[in-house]
């Protein structure tokens, strides 16, 4: 059990689908969750993608679509205020496609892409991406029809690895907020802040996968357990 120091100087925070439940978006693998209705070896691979993109693009425009409608909650809003309040470092890292944090006024580090983002599979450019994305669109750098969401499918390298991996190192609290913890590399960032020194806590309504690796736990909906959590964060700095 690692102890808590009254203000730790840097906190690393890793976010999963359940921070952005309760904005409307679908979390993946609760009750009805997006993998209950779709494949992701269909639509969250490249080899889905090769053998119909088509359909990978109707299931992103779909997403898209969504998350467009969609608007920040109490947790992104807290997490937002602890970046902007907190004397020390709040790094943020997510999982989520969704520009949900930005639009609460925080900056993310988006390990798995995001949707509103388009890349190019021949040359490798990106850009912001359109509503609808059809799979005869033109790359706008080098015109071959292989653009794609900027997403990273199973079986792909995550974005960010090595900034990451340095964040982990030097985190002296890390807490990981709405994820299964069924999906790596992001599932071992904890056992990595602990190996390196950091205290840990998982926020959740319900333990993931990995909850026996965590110092402390914190139950209920991200929109009341988030905004608890910043607030007792920011209390300790009031001297
Ligand atoms: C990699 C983009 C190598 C898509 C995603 C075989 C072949 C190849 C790889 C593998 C393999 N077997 C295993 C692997 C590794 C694989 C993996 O982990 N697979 C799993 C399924 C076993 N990983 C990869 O392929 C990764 N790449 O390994 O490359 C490598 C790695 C490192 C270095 C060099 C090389 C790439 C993984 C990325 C895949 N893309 N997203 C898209 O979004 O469309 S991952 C996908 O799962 C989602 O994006 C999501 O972000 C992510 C994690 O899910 P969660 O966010 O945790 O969501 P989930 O529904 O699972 O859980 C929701 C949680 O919220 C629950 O705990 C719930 O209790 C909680 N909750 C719900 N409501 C609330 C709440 N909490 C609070 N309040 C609420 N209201």
């Amino acid at each position: 059990m690692t102890m808590m120091n009254a203000s730790p100087n840097k906190i690393v925070i890793l976010t999963g689908a359940g921070v952005s439940a309760e904005s409307g978006l679908g979390t993946f693998r609760d009750k009805g969750g997006v993998w209950t209705k779709y494949d992701l070896n269909d639509v969250a691979t490249p080899e889905g993608f090769a053998r119909d993109p088509v359909k990978v693009h109707d299931f992103y425009n779909s997403r898209r679509a969504n998350a467009l409608g969609s608007e920040p909650n109490a947790a992104h809003f807290a997490l937002a205020r602890l970046q902007a309040e907190y004397a020390g470092d709040v790094v943020l890292i997510t999982q989520n496609v969704d520009a949900l944090h930005e639009a609460a006024g925080a900056n993310a580090i988006h390990m798995h892409g995001r949707l509103d983002r388009a890349c190019c599979a021949a040359c490798g450019e990106d850009w912001d991406a359109p509503l609808a994305m059809t799979a005869t669109d033109p790359c706008p750098s080098c015109g071959v029809p292989q653009t794609r969401p900027d997403i990273v499918w199973f079986g792909e390298v995550p974005q960010s690895l090595d900034a990451i991996a340095a964040h982990l190192e030097t985190a002296e609290l890390f807490a990981a907020i709405g994820t299964s913890g069924q999906v790596y590399p992001a599932a071992g960032f904890v056992a990595e802040a602990s190996r390196c020194g950091a205290r840990t806590v998982e926020i959740n309504l319900e333990p993931s996968d990995v909850a026996n690796l965590f110092d402390e736990h914190i139950g209920g909906p991200a929109t009341e357990s988030v905004p608890a959590w910043v607030s007792s964060l920011l209390d300790r700095l009031v001297v």
